[in-house]
């Protein structure tokens, strides 16, 4: 019984150091939620498009790390990928940020690397999404088009040093799947 008291500070010190988080210059929410140490996926779904109608399902200027609420809980682009796609379809929209730790830019010395991956199947040169990037989840930028499975994608050109938010506009003609997005670290 004696040894309890240590083995609950110890637990509770390792909780902490699980929680700790990198804050990004935002002032980012490090801190409470489940995903606090920064995930590397997407971990919060601010919209899509199904059969046409957008369903809103963040509060961009209220998310909190790992407080994914509304009807996105189960959102087949949260988080890491499962194999389980989102369907973009044709005129669609998906918008999804990084609240517990933002998409940072790459450079390895004067070289850039890429930044994030859209793990996705089914887009080419003549079904592609657009992707836009932004830090705030208002003002964004166009950074190109989702052209084939996986592709990897720089932020550098935008002059963003880090971004929340990604958006993809569903491909003209048919569906792409999206399983998840991911913040290269
Ligand atoms: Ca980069
Ligand atoms: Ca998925």
């Amino acid at each position: 019984m004696r040894s309890r008291p240590t083995l609950l500070i110890a637990a509770g010190l390792l909780a902490v150091q699980a929680c700790e988080a990198q804050p990004p210059d935002l002032g980012g929410p490090p801190g409470d939620g489940a995903d606090a140490g920064g995930s590397d996926y997407a971990d919060l779904i601010v919209s899509f498009t199904e059969d046409g109608v957008t369903q809103t399902c963040g509060e961009v200027g209220t998310a909190v790390c790992g407080a994914q609420t509304g009807n996105c809980m189960d959102h087949p682009a949260l988080g890491a990928p499962d194999a389980i796609v989102y369907e973009l379809e044709p005129g669609g929209l998906l918008e999804v940020a990084f609240v517990c730790r933002p998409i940072l830019d790459r450079v390895d010395g004067d070289t850039p690397i890429p930044d994030f991956r859209v793990l996705a199947s089914g887009a080419s040169d003549s079904n592609f999404g657009v992707i836009e990037i932004s830090r705030d989840g208002d003002v964004y930028q166009s950074l190109g088009n989702l052209i084939r499975a996986d592709q990897e994608f720089h932020i550098t050109d935008t002059g963003f040093d880090y971004v929340r938010f990604i958006r993809i506009s569903g491909a003209p003609t048919a569906a792409i799947q999206i399983d998840a997005i991911e913040a290269l670290r």
